[in-house]
């Protein structure tokens, strides 16, 4: 045997079964061959490889705000913010995905801390990025130079390949979350990064209220004309809370007056979209929000490809599989891909939620399913 043949990481069982051969010394040399030149029989790997639907490695699991932010808050006084992390960014890493910072096989979700007059460096990737904030505010996200105000409900995408930097103008330190495809691009692979400048321009740092970005893109149903040409991300580089508040609590009160607008009863959502062709604000990732009226219990579903929600605002209840949690303000869940889900309000609130996933890449490659798995009828207040 060469040092090769003995090296080969390939190990094979016979295993007794139906549909597997009967072990035998011939069959044994043959696995040992097998394992020599680097091959593996589809008949010893088929239920893993391919299973009749997905069976997520992810698990169900639940990060309560009061700790994340309690962790993130000793962090800033412990660890700077400098050129080796760049970020004082700590990722939720799903207990079965082997320590890997993966809140799913496709998603990064992390809290990002920054203390009263930190910069975090500008650099750009091609891993595609948002922040959302679920409470607090004076932190400016700098995205190719336009300096955008980050505010309690703001959803702020950052396309892969922008320059970002960000900066605490603020007297307080600040938390908020980063959803990315880190895991997706690292299996896929596909990966670029570079780092820019140290120090932001004194331009930079004295921000104005609404960002060019905003002003050029944040009207809505209206584009400027001097850009026709579709952009594979979206422009617009903060989705305020104002609007998306406004549009939640009309569709539950269209709802009231009998029309047809939320997903089911006391059910509302919304999703955030790239301007420039009514799509997805970013390639990789779909963004929403979910309002569940106080007492409503959203449809039971379940869908190819993996979610992150945080608990914006109210109180409620989730099940995800076979996991069940009483939510409040900031709590961070997963979905993973093909396990039902069901969302419920508590009777005294409504509950609000954010909510990121992985679909478009499914719906690229036209492997997106969902499944609702109540009968209509069975779910709301
Ligand atoms: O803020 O630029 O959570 O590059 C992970 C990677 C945040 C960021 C993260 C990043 C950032
Ligand atoms: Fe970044």
């Amino acid at each position: 045997m060469t040092q090769e043949n003995a090296l080969s990481p390939v190990r094979l069982k016979m295993q007794a079964g139906p549909g597997q051969p009967d072990p035998s010394p011939e069959l044994e040399r043959l696995y040992r061959g097998f394992e020599q030149e680097l091959l593996v029989p589809l008949w010893t790997e088929i239920g893993d490889l391919m299973p009749p639907h997905p069976r997520s490695k992810a698990t169900a699991h639940l990060w309560r705000w009061e700790r994340l932010v309690d962790l993130a808050s000793q962090a800033g006084r412990l660890v700077p913010v400098g050129r080796g992390g760049e970020r004082r960014a700590i990722a939720l890493a799903n207990p079965s995905l082997g320590g890997k910072p993966y809140a799913t096989p496709t998603l990064w979700a992390a809290i990002q801390y920054l203390m009263p007059g930190e910069n975090a460096p500008e650099h750009r990737h091609s891993q595609h990025a948002f922040r959302f904030v679920v409470e607090g505010e004076g932190v400016w996200t700098v995205v190719g130079g336009d300096a955008v105000r980050m505010s309690r409900g703001d959803f702020l995408p950052q396309a892969g390949m922008n320059w970002h930097a960000h900066h605490n103008a603020a007297t307080e330190p600040m938390a908020w979350i980063d959803g990315l495809d880190i895991p997706f691009s690292y299996y896929t692979e596909s990966q670029f990064f570079e780092f820019g400048r140290h120090q932001l321009s004194a331009a930079e740092l004295t921000t104005p209220e609404r960002s060019v970005s905003e002003r050029l893109w944040g009207h809505p149903g209206l584009r400027p004309a001097s850009r026709p040409e579709p952009t594979p991300a979206t422009p617009l580089l903060a989705y305020r809370w104002v609007d998306t508040d406004r549009a939640l609590s009309d569709q539950l009160a269209l709802e009231r007056e009998g029309h047809a607008a939320t997903l089911s009863p006391g059910h509302a959502a919304v999703r955030f979209t790239n301007p420039t062709n009514g799509r997805d604000v970013l390639p990789t990732i779909r963004t929403e929000m979910h309002r569940l009226r106080a007492g409503a219990r959203s449809r039971t579903w379940r869908e190819v490809g993996s979610s992150v929600f945080q608990v914006f605002e109210g109180r409620g209840t989730v099940q995800v599989g076979e996991r069940r949690w009483s939510v409040s303000r900031g709590d961070m869940f997963v979905m993973p891909s093909w396990v039902p889900l069901c969302l419920q309000a508590d009777a005294d609130t409504d509950l609000d939620l954010f909510r990121f996933g992985d679909a478009p890449i499914f719906e690229a490659i036209h492997a997106h399913r969902t499944q609702v798995d109540d009968a209509p009828g069975t779910s709301g207040a």
